[in-house]
C-alpha cells in the first residue's frame, strides 16, 4: 500500500487532464432532459406576444379539452395558491405566471401540462387571451421620463418606475479633485444587453412524491442548497422534504443562478397531480425571458493632474426589466459596480446608480461577471484610453503611471474595497514583451502612412471575486459561505462533497487536486460530487468565480483538518509522539529516522482498524468556509486589429492576454477558462446583442438573429501568466473563471477606437458592428 518514493503527486500546479471529459465525449454525461421517470408529464409554456398588456381574461377551455391534456395552470389557479408572485434575489417581486398584466414579450402567461412535450406546446396555441395593449417602455430614459406608463403598478406606493438609487466613494472630496483638476476627460457609453446562452437551456423534472411528501427536483441549478432554501421559504414545504439535485450542466455562464417560473410551475403541477413533470425551455424561450446580461447607460469622468488621476465620477443607469432580479448580495443593488476604479490609485471617486423597470425580460447580471464586474471594468478601461490620448501620451504608460503599486497591497479603494493583492505593472510588462509593443507602434505608424488602420488595445483590468465574506455578503438573507466534506475510506480513497456546482468548470478534477496537495492522495483517488443536496454540505453555489475562493478554501482546510488527526494515528502507529512526526506529501515521517514512516493509505486503514485508545473512529470531516475577504484577480489584455477602409469590417490580428490569478491549481483548466471568457468577451464585443423595437418585440430571439461566435470567427489566444497569491488565501489562489470575458470587451473595442483616434474618433459601441465603424470611417474621411 506504500506509495513509491518517486511517483510524483498531482496536486496544484498540475494540468491534470479532466476526469469529467471520459463521460462527456463518450456521450455519457446526465443531463436533466436525459432523467424520465414512470408518468412523468410535460409543460409548456404559453408566452406574451405583447411586451406591455392589460389581461381581461383567459379562456382555458379549448386547451383544456385536447386528448392528453392533463391541466392548464394560470395565474389566477397559482393565486390561490399564493403561488402566482415569488420574491426574487434582488428582494423585488416576480410574476410566476401573468394574472393583472403582462410586462414584456415572452413573460410566462400560462402553462399546458401534458402526456407529451407536443401535445402541451400543440394545446398552449388554444388557450385565448384577452389583452388590451398598453404603452411599451424600452429604455430606461423613457421609463423615468414625466408620464411614462407605471409598469409596475400592481405594487403598492409604486407610482413611477423608478427603483433604486445607490452610489459609493466620497462626493464631496471627488468634486474637490474635480475643482483642482487641470484636465477633465468624459465618456458616455452603452453597455449593451446581452446575453449567456448555454448550450443547455434552462429545465427541470419536478417530482413530488404523494406518498412520502418528498420532493425532488432535477433542474439546472448553479446554486442547489440555496434555491433548496428559497424554495422551503417561498413553498412552504418542509426543507429537509426538498431534494435538489443539480445533473450535470451544459454552461451556465450565470444564466442558471435565478430561480425561473419554469421551475415552480413544474413542481406546483407535481404537487397537485401527483405525477412528475418535465418542462425543457427552448431556445427563444431562454433568450426572451431568462436572466439577461449588462444594459447599462454609463457616464464616468476622470479628473487629471499632472498626468495623475486624482479624481472618478461615474453615473449609471441600469435597465433592469420589468421585475428587480439580479442575482446580487442584497447590500449592492448596483453588484460590485463600485469596483469601477479598477486597477488605479485614484484618491477619490464618487458612484452614483439608479435602476429603472421597463417592459423587458427581469434577471440582470448574469453572464460570467462578478455582479457588474464587467461594466465597470468597461467604462474605467475605455476612459483610460481616451484620457492618454487627451494627454498625448501613450496608453501603456498613462496606465503604468497610474496603477496601484505593488507595496500600497492591501489597498483600499475610494469606493471602499480592500484589494487583497496585486502587481499590475508586472502583468502589463509581460503583456508588452509578448506584444512587442514598441514595434508595434512603430508598424501602426507605417502603415498609417501607407493608408492602412491598424489598432492596439489594452484593458488592464481587476476583477473582485469569490463573495463572501458571510457577514456583509448575503443573498436573500443567506450568508455566502460554502461547506466541502471529505471522507477517507480505509483504503486510502476518498470523496469529496461539495456545495458548488460545475456547468464545465471542471470542478471533478481541479478539487480532487486540492485534497491530493493537502493529503498527498493521488486526483483520481478522490471522486469529487456536487449538485444533490441530499449528499453535499451547505452553500450558496456556484458563480461570482467564487467556487476556488470559497470552496477551493474549504476543501483545503478540511484536508488540513483531517491530517491533522491523521498525525495522531500515525503518532500511535509509529509509537511515536506527534511532535517528532513530520509530514512529506503522502507520509508521515519520524524526525531525523526516515526510514520510519506510514503513508495516508495506511493511517486510513488504521482509522477505521486500528485506533489509539479513547480516540473516535473513521477518517472524515466538514468544514464551512466563510472568506475573510473577496479575491483580486487581475491582468492586461492586448489587442491588435486591422479596419477594412472599403467596409469598416475589423479583423483581430493579435489577442494578447496576461492573467494573474494568484496560485494556479490546474493550469491547463486555468488557460481553458481564460480561452473561453476570451471567446465571450470578443463576441460581446463584436456581435452578441439583445435589442428591442419600439413596441417591445425582442430582436435576439433565436440564434439566427443572437449571434454568438463560432470557431470561425473566434481570434487566435497567446496566454501569458503572472502570479500574485492571495494572501488570505489557503493555497494563495483566486478566482479565475470570469476574468477574460471582464477583461477582454474593452481591449478589443480600444483597439478599434485606436486605429481611428489619430483622427479624433473617442468612441464605439458594443457590438462593434462593421455598420458603426463605416459610419465612423465616414464620419473622420477615412472611408474609402
Ligand atoms: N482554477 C484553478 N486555479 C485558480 C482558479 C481557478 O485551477 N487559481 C480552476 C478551478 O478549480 C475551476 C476553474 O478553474 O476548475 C474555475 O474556477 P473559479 O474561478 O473558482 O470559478 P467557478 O468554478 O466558481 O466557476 C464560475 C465561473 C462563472 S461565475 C461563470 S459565469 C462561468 C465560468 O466560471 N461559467 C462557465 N466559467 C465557465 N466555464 C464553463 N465551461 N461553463 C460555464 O458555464
Ligand atoms: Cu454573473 S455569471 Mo457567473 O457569476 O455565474
Amino acid at each position: 500500500m506504500a506509495v513509491s518514493e518517486e511517483q510524483v503527486i498531482r496536486g496544484v500546479g498540475h494540468s491534470v487532464k479532466r476526469f469529467e471529459d471520459g463521460r462527456f465525449i463518450r456521450g455519457r454525461g446526465n443531463y436533466f432532459d436525459d432523467i424520465t421517470l414512470p408518468g412523468m408529464l410535460h409543460l409548456e409554456f404559453l408566452r406574451s406576444p405583447l411586451a406591455h398588456a392589460r389581461i381581461n381574461g383567459i379562456d382555458t377551455s379549448r386547451a383544456e379539452a385536447v386528448p392528453g391534456v392533463v391541466a392548464v395552470v394560470t395565474g389566477e389557479l397559482l393565486a390561490q395558491h399564493n403561488l402566482a408572485w415569488m420574491p426574487t434575489l434582488s428582494g423585488d417581486t416576480q410574476a410566476v405566471l401573468a394574472t393583472d398584466k403582462v410586462r414584456f414579450q415572452g413573460q410566462e402567461v400560462a402553462a399546458v401540462i401534458a402526456e407529451s412535450a407536443y401535445i402541451a406546446k400543440d394545446a398552449c396555441e388554444l388557450i385565448d387571451v384577452d389583452y388590451e395593449p398598453l404603452e411599451a417602455v424600452t429604455s430606461p430614459q423613457q421609463a423615468l421620463a414625466e408620464g411614462a406608463p407605471v409598469i409596475r403598478d400592481e405594487k403598492e406606493g409604486q407610482t413611477s418606475n423608478h427603483i433604486y438609487d445607490w452610489e459609493a466613494g466620497d462626493k464631496t472630496a471627488t468634486d474637490h479633485a474635480f475643482a483642482e483638476a487641470d484636465k477633465v476627460v468624459s465618456l458616455d457609453t452603452f453597455y449593451p444587453r446581452c446575453h449567456p446562452a448555454p448550450l443547455e437551456c434552462c429545465g427541470c423534472v419536478a417530482d413530488v412524491d404523494p406518498a412520502t411528501g418528498k420532493t425532488t427536483i432535477y433542474m439546472t441549478s448553479q446554486a442547489p442548497h440555496a434555491h433548496r432554501t428559497l424554495f422551503a421559504l417561498v413553498a412552504g414545504i418542509p426543507e429537509h422534504k426538498i431534494r435538489i439535485i443539480s445533473p450535470d450542466l451544459g454552461g451556465g455562464f450565470g444564466n442558471k443562478v435565478p430561480i425561473y417560473p419554469g421551475y415552480v410551475v413544474a413542481t406546483a403541477a407535481s404537487l397537485l397531480i401527483g405525477r412528475p413533470v418535465k418542462w425543457v425551455e427552448d431556445r427563444t424561450g431562454n433568450l426572451i425571458s431568462t436572466g439577461f446580461a449588462r444594459d447599462y447607460h454609463m457616464h464616468g469622468e476622470l479628473a487629471l493632474k499632472e498626468g495623475r488621476i486624482t479624481g472618478l465620477r461615474v453615473n449609471m443607469l441600469s435597465d433592469n426589466g420589468a421585475f428587480f432580479a439580479d442575482a446580487q448580495p442584497t447590500i449592492c443593488k448596483a453588484g460590485l459596480f463600485h469596483i469601477v476604479t479598477g486597477s488605479y490609485d485614484i484618491p477619490a471617486a464618487h458612484v452614483e446608480t439608479e435602476g429603472a423597470y421597463t417592459n423587458k425580460a427581469p434577471g440582470g447580471v448574469a453572464y460570467r461577471c462578478s455582479f457588474r464586474v464587467t461594466e465597470a471594468s468597461y467604462l474605467i478601461e475605455r476612459l483610460v484610453q481616451n484620457a492618454a490620448y487627451e494627454l498625448g501620451v501613450d496608453p501603456a504608460d498613462f496606465r503604468k503611471q497610474n496603477f496601484i503599486k505593488p507595496e500600497q497591497f492591501p489597498y483600499k479603494s475610494a469606493t471602499g474595497f480592500e484589494y487583497d493583492s496585486g502587481d499590475y505593472g508586472a502583468a502589463m510588462e509581460k503583456t508588452l514583451e509578448m506584444l512587442g509593443y514598441d514595434d508595434l507602434r512603430r508598424e501602426q505608424a507605417e502603415a498609417r502612412a501607407e493608408g492602412r488602420l491598424i489598432g492596439i488595445g489594452l484593458a488592464s483590468f481587476t476583477e473582485v471575486v469569490g463573495a463572501g465574506h458571510g457577514a456583509e455578503y448575503k443573498i436573500a438573507g443567506l450568508r455566502m459561505n460554502d461547506g466541502a466534506e471529505l471522507r477517507i475510506h480505509p483504503t486510502g480513497k476518498a470523496v469529496l462533497k461539495l456545495s458548488v456546482k460545475s456547468q464545465g468548470q471542471g470542478h471533478e478534477t481541479t478539487f480532487a487536486q486540492i485534497v491530493a496537495e493537502e493529503l498527498g492522495l493521488q486526483p483520481e483517488d478522490v471522486e469529487v460530487q456536487e449538485g444533490d443536496t441530499d449528499h453535499t454540505p451547505y452553500g450558496l453555489g456556484t458563480y461570482a468565480s467564487r467556487s476556488t475562493p470559497v470552496s477551493g478554501a474549504a476543501t483545503a482546510m478540511v484536508s488540513r483538518r483531517i491530517r491533522a488527526k491523521a498525525q495522531k494515528i500515525a503518532a500511535h502507529l509509529l509509537e511515536a509522539s506527534e511532535e517528532d512526526l513530520e509530514w512529506q506529501q503522502g507520509k508521515f515521517v519520524v524526525k531525523g529516522a526516515p526510514e520510519k514512516s506510514t503513508t495516508i493509505q495506511d493511517i486510513a486503514f488504521a482509522a477505521y482498524t486500528n485506533i489509539p485508545e479513547g480516540m473516535e473512529g473513521g477518517l472524515e470531516g466538514v468544514y464551512y468556509y466563510d472568506p475573510p475577504n473577496m479575491t483580486f484577480p487581475f491582468g492586461t489584455y492586448a489587442v491588435v486589429v486591422e479596419i477594412d477602409r472599403g467596409t469598416g469590417a475589423w479583423k483581430v490580428l493579435r489577442c494578447v492576454a496576461v492573467d494573474d490569478c494568484g496560485v494556479r491549481i490546474n493550469p491547463m483548466i486555468v488557460e481553458g477558462q481564460i480561452m473561453g471568457g476570451l471567446t465571450e468577451g470578443f463576441a460581446i464585443a463584436a456581435m452578441e446583442l439583445i435589442d428591442f423595437d419600439e413596441e417591445g418585440n425582442c430582436i435576439g430571439a433565436n440564434l439566427m438573429d443572437y449571434l454568438i461566435p463560432t470557431a470561425w470567427e473566434t481570434p487566435k489566444f497567446e496566454l501569458g501568466e503572472t502570479v500574485t497569491p492571495s494572501p488570505h488565501h489557503p493555497l494563495g489562489a483566486k478566482g479565475v473563471g470570469e476574468s477574460a470575458t471582464v477583461g477582454a470587451p474593452a481591449a478589443f473595442v480600444n483597439a478599434v477606437v485606436d486605429a481611428l483616434a489619430y483622427a479624433g474618433v473617442r468612441n464605439l459601441e458594443m457590438p462593434v458592428t462593421s455598420d458603426k465603424v463605416w459610419a465612423a470611417l465616414q464620419e473622420a474621411g477615412l472611408a474609402e
